[in-house]
């Protein structure tokens, strides 16, 4: 193949490096205003009183909108198509706010600079609340109020029975934290009018469509009176996949007649956005002496924050990411979502997959060490086989290759030398750990999973391409071009990406649930497939031979064999049109199958016993995504998971605080992510053994590569200190408290 599994640089690298690439923030709009947000310093509270008299009579300001003057729709910020139903318990600016960092008021003014000092005149009075901080403390609180947005179980084989049967069962309860995606772009909107009465909305976002549905109702009108333009992104993580600026920024464009931006400075964006959720939970693992695993009963807990957002999708998606790594005969589950007076919670790369990942793969290896036994031994007695039914939904999960992932990267990374090693003398000690991991491909068997896309031939023999592909920065747009080069032989550059337009583009869920390379890349696939053959049957003409003995080199078709006549892509598009002939395809993918995309990560750390500090030294990342299409975003994909991950084990925490509900890590200089210092050396290695529904045999990497990484990590950690650590992050602190209740 020529352009699969071949390295080619991100298509917009150049332009991103350069400086050159035009963000929202940076694009010169005509009479542009600008908008602040006021937000609340309390955490549960009615608005008594907005005095914005000072504020208004300011020069420059053009507006205030609050909840006395803008739309009390209530909306859920996670749908994304048009009939779909949610709990809807968000508002523009609501009467009660229900964290800190709830929207309260906005100024409108002619400059950034205005509208911010003008916010800081108004005058807010609040008649506080009584408010809960976690997930426990709504638990316990029993207000009037019902705080559980979303309870999901599941139970098959008999758990009890196969419990009380087992040999052991081993309890442990893992925490993970709040944390927030740290997209170096800051959430922003700019909306304006358009002709007819219409809103533009320029929206760095993850899906147009849910910008344009959650905004209708917002709003109050049809979702056909919004347009939603997606600029180029600056990353979201999942971040930007729920329209949190977009309903108020559309308000004020409407109201003012004007083009209004809207821009989150970094406290905001963490704030007033979104972060994953926290989760407990509680895993009771039940064994045989000789290390199989008879039953498994699994509680959690999550935080999902102030609004139900797409926390009603979170114990369902925990559950289903679940069951799909470990072949258990009797198993029990239950996830309860609830709400607290915390800044909400969204998507962040895993949608559930780490929070339960750490939950169970920590579990998981205490369980081993109870039974006295490697947990790779372990692992491999209980992993699935490919094509295991998953027990809670009957669906395939395709050619699960974890079990491959597991023996090679254990034999790559020395597995048997290196565990159960006491490394490290005296301060520093030094331990291996590893964890496996499991994530979808796609939303079927969910509603709308499938990916339209038109490709047309242009004149100058390049390709447009006309579909809602959202970018998020990664090179997903990268990789989907080579599909289409692979199937036309055309160099990736010739492939022309239309702006990702509501107006223009055919409905998409957008970017998410790790459907990029696996169903978009298969639509375009079929597309270019169909592409082609209309392509071969102009050129047939041409030639007056059958297209079956046509071939494609190289923005050329050849006739015959041997090929001794060829004509160019750009000549066909001239004979085309003389024939009246379009050479254009359309195609609709609609997913069959959503198999599962496995990975086993090995790490090694080395903790300081004084200081507690973990360091990551080294760390292999072995991954089943069937084929690698641009290997040198593989790498990037799981570069970057592996810093993320580590970040989730040891540094990272939002740190609500448990007496005001106040965030301690509300900037960069106070939430900590892995810098390069931090980073271990990495070593990837891909089992690429092709899943027969994926593009050229591919599937999912991006959000996977996140997932095993925290428990790998912990894991190593309690192998160097003989410890069981249950409580992520990991931060010195806990490490040195729990040396010091060990030695007790
Ligand atoms: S966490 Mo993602 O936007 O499926």
């Amino acid at each position: 193949m020529k352009h699969i599994s071949k390295p080619h640089p991100i298509l917009d690298g150049y332009e991103k490096v350069s400086g050159r690439l035009t963000y929202l923030d940076d694009m010169k709009i005509e009479g542009l205003v600008h908008a602040k947000l006021l937000l609340s310093t309390v955490a549960h509270g009615r608005i008594t009183r907005i005095d914005a008299d000072a504020a208004l009579s300011q020069p420059g300001v053009l507006a205030v909108f609050h909840h006395g003057n803008t739309p009390g729709n209530t909306y859920n910020s996670t749908i994304w198509f048009e009939d779909q139903e949610a709990p809807e318990d968000e508002c523009m600016f609501p009467r009660v706010v229900r964290h800190m960092g709830d929207r309260v008021a906005a100024i409108v003014a002619e400059t950034a600079e205005i509208a911010r000092e003008a916010a800081a005149l108004i005058r807010v009075e609040y008649s506080e609340l009584p408010a809960v901080f976690s997930a426990q403390a709504a638990l316990a609180a029993e207000t009037a109020e019902v705080d559980l947005v979303d309870e999901t179980r599941f139970d098959y084989g008999d758990t009890d029975a196969a419990m009380a049967e087992s040999d052991r069962v081993v309890e442990t309860t893992v925490s993970t934290p709040r944390t927030h995606h740290c997209a170096i772009e800051n959430h922003s909107c700019v909306a304006m009018p358009e002709k007819g009465g219409r809103i533009l909305i320029l929206s760095p976002c993850q899906s147009v469509f849910a910008v344009q549905m959650v905004t209708a109702r917002a709003l109050g009108i049809p979702a056909s009176q919004i347009r939603v333009i997606k600029p180029p992104i600056g990353g979201s993580f999942g971040g930007k996949a729920e329209p949190v600026l977009d309903p108020l920024c559309a308000q004020f464009a409407r109201v003012l007649k004007l083009p209004v931006r809207l821009s989150f400075e970094r406290h905001e964006t963490f704030t007033a956005t979104r972060t994953r959720s926290g989760a407990i939970g509680r895993v009771r693992t039940a064994v045989s002496d000789d290390g199989h695993i008879l039953a498994r009963d699994t509680d959690v807990l999550i935080d999902v924050g102030a609004y139900t957002t797409g926390g009603i999708f979170l114990p369902g998606s925990m559950s289903q990411r679940l069951c799909r790594l470990y072949d258990i005969d009797n198993q029990r589950y239950r996830g309860r979502a609830l709400r607290t007076n915390t800044v909400p919670s969204g998507a962040y790369r895993g949608y559930g997959s780490p929070q339960i990942h750490a939950i169970s793969e920590i579990n998981l290896d205490l369980t081993a060490t109870a039974l006295g036994m490697d947990p790779v031994v372990f692992r491999m007695k209980n992993l699935v086989e490919p094509n295991a039914t998953d027990p809670t939904t009957g669906i395939d999960v395709g050619n699960a290759r974890v079990r491959d992932c597991v023996t090679e990267g254990a034999a790559r990374f020395d597995w048997k030398n290196r565990w159960g090693q006491t490394v490290g003398r005296s301060r520093l000690k030094r331990g291996v750990g590893m964890a496996c991991g499991t994530h979808i491909n796609g939303c079927f068997p969910g509603f709308h999973e499938a990916t339209t896309a038109t490709l047309a031939l242009r004149p100058d023999g390049r390709v447009d391409l006309t579909c809602a592909l959202h970018d998020l920065g990664c090179g997903s747009n990268t990789t989907l071009a080579q599909i289409i080069a692979e199937v036309l032989d055309i160099p990736p550059t010739d492939i022309v990406f239309c702006e990702v337009d509501s107006d223009i583009c055919a409905y998409d869920l957008g970017t998410r649930a790790s459907r990029m390379t696996y169903i978009a890349g298969e639509a375009l696939r079929r597309t270019a497939k169909s592409l082609k053959a209309k392509i071969a049957s102009v050129a047939a003409l041409e030639f007056n031979c059958d297209p079956d003995d046509l071939s494609f080199e190289d923005r050329n078709v050849l006739s015959g064999h041997p090929s001794d006549r060829r004509i160019s892509f750009s000549e066909l598009f001239r004979r085309a049109e003389n024939r009246n002939l379009e050479l254009a395809a359309t195609e609709t993918y609609r997913a069959t199958a959503n198999p599962g995309s496995y990975a086993a990560h090995f790490a090694e750390v080395e903790v300081d016993i004084l200081t507690g500090k973990v360091r990551v030294l080294d760390y292999l990342a072995v991954h089943d995504l069937g084929r690698s299409i641009n290997r040198q975003l593989v790498e990037g994909q799981i570069h970057s998971g592996i810093q993320m991950g580590i970040g989730y084990a040891l540094l990272e925490d939002i740190g609500v605080k448990p007496d005001t509900g106040a965030l301690n890590g509300d900037s960069l200089s106070r939430y900590h992510v892995p810098n390069a210092p931090e980073m271990p050396r990495i070593e990837t290695l891909l089992i690429e053994k092709t899943e027969p529904t994926g593009p050229y045999g591919a599937k999912a990497v991006g959000e996977l590569a996140t997932i095993p990484v925290a428990p790998a990590v912990v894991n190593a950690t309690n192998a160097a200190l003989g410890l069981s650590l249950t409580t992520l992050p990991l931060t010195p602190e806990r490490v040195v408290a729990a040396l010091k209740s060990q030695a007790r």
